[in-house]
This record gives C-alpha cells, structure tokens and sequence, in this order.
C-alpha cells in the first residue's frame, strides 16, 4: 500500500504531495484503539478537483433545509438558491403537523442583482421576508447569507431582529457565506450555533411519554427517517426531535425536555447536542442506525440507558421480530456478493456507516474517506485535545454557554453514568470510523479527482460510493457507482427494513456488468489513443 500512496502522490508538485501525503493513510489499529493520525478540516489545495461543497450549504442545505416549515430565504443570487433546492433528496410528512405547513417544495431567494451587490440588499431582504411572510404565514423565516453578502457587509441580523418584532413570529438570520472555513462543515457549525440560539428551549410544554429522546444528525434522506420512526414507536420509544429529518421547528423548541440525545452524524450537530448537554444537563450517546446489527446495538443502548425492563423486553421483541427477515435477505444476497470490494468516499460520516452494511453482505471495505470530516470523525474523540485550532476554525463562532438557571437538570449523576459506562453506554464519546475498520485499507480525506481515478484503475473495486459529480466518471471507467448523498432517489437505507433494501439494491449493482460493457471511444477506435507528443 505504501507504494500505492506513492502512486497517488507522484504527478503532484512537491507542495501539493507533501500535504496530500498527510492526508492519505494506511490504516492500523493500536491494541489500545490507537489509529494514525489523518490530516483532515484543513483547505483544498486550489487547482485539485475535490468533492467538497460550501459552507451555506453545510448550513441551509444540510442542517436547516429538511425542516418543513420554516420558509428558508436565501439572501443571494438566484443560483445559490436554485442549486440548494431540497425537494429531490430530503423527505418530510407535513401530515404529521396540525397545520399541514410545508415549505420544503419551494424555493425562496432574494434573487440579488447588481443593484443590491452596489447598493446594498437590506431592503430587498427586508421585502422578501414580508412577501414571505404575506404569502404563507409561516412559525418562522430563516434567512441564509452567501457569499456576497459578506463581501458587501449586509447585517442580516438587524433585518431579522427587526421583521421578528414586526411580523410577531420567529426570524432569525446565519452569516454562513459561503467562502466561510474550509467546507460545508463550517455551516454545521453555524446552524448548530444558530438553531440553539434562537430555537431550542422556546417551548417548555413537555410531551408525553415514559422514553423521551431526540435524534440528532438524521436528515431523512430516502425516508431514513420515517424507518427510524416507524423503529422508534414499535420499541415504545417517544422521539421528541429528530435534527432534522421530517422535522418541524415546533420539535427543536421543545428538544431540550427530553431525557437523552442520540447522534447519528457526529459531524454534522456535535454542537448542539454539547450545548444542549451543559445549558438543560441532557445527556448524548452515539448511535447508528445504518446497518441490522447496528440498529439492534443502538437501541439496546437506547434501553440499557432508560433501565427499565418494560423497555428493554419490548426492544428484544422488535429486534427479535425484525432481524429474521433481514438476517434471511442477507442470507439469499450473500453467495453474489460475498468477497466483492468497496470504496466509500462521502460526506463527514456516512463513509463510515455503511461499511456496516457492506460487512452484513461478506464485502471488504478497500478504501474510504469523508469529504471535510475532522481528526475526531477520523480518529474517535479521544484526539479532540490534541487537534490544533487554525485560522480557519478560529473564524467560525464558539458559542459560550452555561446551564439554565431554571432548567439545567443533569438526567444522570456520576455514580449512575459509572454503572452505565459499564453496560456499554458510553457517554460524550465517537470511536471513529478507523478503529473499526480493518488494518491495511486506505483512508483517504478529502480525496481529489486525479486520486479517484487512480485508486479506480489500481483496483476496479466491484462498487465505488459517492455523490452525483462523482457518478458519471467512475461509471465510464466501468464501475458501479451507488450515491450515498441521495441514494439514487431508492432507499431508504437506514434500520432494519432499509438493509433489506440495501442488501438487494447492492447485489443488482455489483452483478451488473452493464458499465464494463462500455466502450470509450478511443477503445473503440485505436488511432484516437495516440500519446501526447511531449510526453
Ligand atoms: Fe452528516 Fe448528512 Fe453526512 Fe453531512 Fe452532507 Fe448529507 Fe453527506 Mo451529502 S450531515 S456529514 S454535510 S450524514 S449532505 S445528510 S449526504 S455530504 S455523509
Ligand atoms: C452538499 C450536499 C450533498 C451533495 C451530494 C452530492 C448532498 O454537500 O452540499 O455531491 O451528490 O448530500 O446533497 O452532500
């Protein structure tokens, strides 16, 4: 492998391969869970072709963007807008809401023209807001800043505070412009730092139910959600939030009654679940859902932590009324796909996660790595001291927080988090995707273009895992490529009903030799190879 990572880094000028060199890791797991250490949240060289998007997109796009009913202006020109339209991925039951309130099918933009980028877009945001407003009377209006708002200084946080005393309702704004951090990550952080402020702990009604939870970091791509859910309610389990696939703003007002947090995608919502934690005294653990025996791990945690052994029957019960099925699906699957190999480049977690799935149908994991994920994503939390603080972090607010005077009520003490540490339930704590990986594939960050093509033609894994601009170059090269970001409008993917569908999704694709049987035109026509002269 190493002379693999040679072969990745050897076109590069000596600058670029030597950051690169940082980034791309054999992996080795340390009897103590040790990994090596995997340079990561750091910038893309300029002229590498990467897969990363923005940092309004990490935050309108991902976080914000899948709540039903608050109407989401972004203040910019009308393409930001356009390409964060949300109605083909993410999706929601508005039925589930009193109101039947639903703004995820549209797409509002103040449409900046060279007027506001010279003027000033104040009064066109102040404009927007109120047709908004005027059109749908909505709970809420959020607002999101691209990049020329920044550059020309708009103070979108005065129009905001401004509209809310008008219009009575909640309007809050996020500086999440786009050339902000070095990804789509520094949005996470502002939406997180953004919803807590201005939403959580809003309302103190506290609902009903004996097992109060949220779900934080689910994002309802392919109705994940609804599975979850479905999951949920079957095991007697009351989900207060999900952050924020098929949410309403309502969820998050109320989220901070719950007796315990879930995350799914540490990367993405981290932040609130730490906020909620020292402001309400809400505990958070870290689970996963993507995968059977994930799921049926995950909610044995959930049960371990409530104590109750109403509980934890019932949850025995759906796990032992659920797993049959898929355990007999993977069973038929298996003979295909058993020995076939992987590659999983994505996101800040879901590079992680399905290997889960993968390793149910017999497949090898050969490589992965996340878009913009940090050391603690790669590495577990256990390195979060030892991760130095750049310029780049350092612009992206940490928000000061200190428990409620009123409602900080810690929902276990340290005696019982002891006892519960030793069942399992660990606490404020994320191993990492390399610790369960297997020693000898390659993690590679932020992987670029020029490395994807190599590692393709290195290896022809049986399928590559990643998003829609990566889908039609690997699949000319001859390899199956399966979207984890949309998951090629199929799914859903997640909980029990969702790896049956994997599993067959899966075993269709890497048995298909459809993209082998393409031919590209200078293999169809010999004399179009010719070499480059000066080569
Ligand atoms: Fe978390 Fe996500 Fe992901 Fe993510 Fe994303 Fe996403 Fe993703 Mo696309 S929040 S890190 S910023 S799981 S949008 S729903 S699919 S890259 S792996
Ligand atoms: C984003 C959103 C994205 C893109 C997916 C893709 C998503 O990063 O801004 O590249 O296919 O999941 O929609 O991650």
């Amino acid at each position: 492998l190493e002379g693999v990572r040679r072969r990745l880094l050897e076109k590069y000028p000596p600058k670029v391969a030597r950051k690169r060199d940082k980034q791309i890791v054999v992996n080795r797991v340390g009897e103590d869970g040790s990994v090596p250490v995997v340079m990561s949240n750091v910038r893309t060289v300029p002229g590498l072709i990467s897969q990363r998007g923005c940092c309004y997109a990490g935050c309108k796009g991902v976080v914000l963007g899948p709540t039903r009913d608050i109407v989401n202006i972004t203040h910019g020109p009308v393409g930001c807008g356009f390409y964060s339209w949300l109605t083909r991925r993410n999706q929601t039951d508005p039925d589930s809401s009193p109101d039947g309130h639903n703004f995820m099918t549209y797409c509002f933009t103040t449409d900046m023209q060279d007027e506001e980028i010279i003027f000033g877009g104040e009064k066109k945001l102040r404009l927007a807001i109120q047709e908004a407003y005027d059109n749908f009377k909505p709970k809420a209006i959020a607002v999101f800043s691209t990049c020329p708002v920044g550059l020309i200084g708009d103070d979108v946080h005065a129009v905001c505070r401004e509209m809310k005393e008008k219009l009575g309702i909640n309007v809050f704004g996020f500086s999440c412009e786009g050339y902000k951090g070095v990804s789509q990550s520094a949005g996470h952080h502002i939406a997180n730092n953004g919803i807590f402020t201005h939403v959580v702990g809003t309302d103190d009604a506290v609902p009903e139910g004996d097992f109060k939870i949220n779900l934080l970091g689910e994002y309802n791509i392919g109705g994940d959600a609804f599975e979850i859910e479905r999951i949920f309610e079957a095991c007697g389990l009351t989900l207060v939030a999900t952050y924020s696939g098929n949410s309403s703003i309502e969820h998050f007002a109320r989220s901070h009654t719950a007796d315990l947090n879930l995350i799914m995608c540490h990367r993405s919502i981290n932040y609130v679940a730490e906020m909620m934690e020292t402001k309400f005294g809400l505990p958070w653990i870290k689970v996963n859902f993507i995968g059977a025996a994930a799921t049926a791990k995950s909610l044995r945690k959930i049960a371990a932590y409530f104590d109750d052994p109403a509980l934890s029957e019932r949850v025995e019960a759906v796990i032992a009324a659920e797993l049959p099925a898929v355990e007999a699906e993977a069973a038929a699957v298996r003979p295909r796909t058993e020995g076939k190999r992987a590659m999983l480049f994505v996101g800040g977690s879901r590079a992680h996660h399905y290997q889960e799935l993968f390793a149910e149908l017999g497949m090898k994991t050969l490589s992965a790595g996340y878009e913009f994920a940090h050391r603690d994503d790669y590495e577990g939390r256990r390195v979060l001291p030892d991760i130095k603080v750049d310029a780049d972090s350092r612009n992206i607010q940490e928000l000061e927080v200190h428990p409620d005077p009123e409602r900080y009520r810690p929902r276990v003490d340290a005696q019982r988090a002891e006892t519960l540490a030793a069942k399992g339930v660990d606490f404020a704590d994320y191993a990492g995707m390399m610790p369960e990986m297997p020693a000898g594939a390659l993690v590679i960050d932020d992987i670029s273009h020029h490395e994807t093509e190599k590692m393709i033609a290195l290896f022809k894994p049986d399928i590559f895992c990643a998003g829609i601009k990566e889908k039609y170059v690997i699949q000319k090269h001859g390899i199956p490529l399966k979207q984890l970001h949309s998951y090629d409008y199929g799914g859903p993917y997640a909980g029990f009903k969702g790896a049956i569908n994997f599993y067959q999704e899966i075993d269709r694709m890497v048995n298909s030799r459809v993209w082998g049987y393409l031919k590209a035109p200078w293999q169809k026509n010999p004399e179009l190879a010719a070499k480059y002269a000066f080569e």
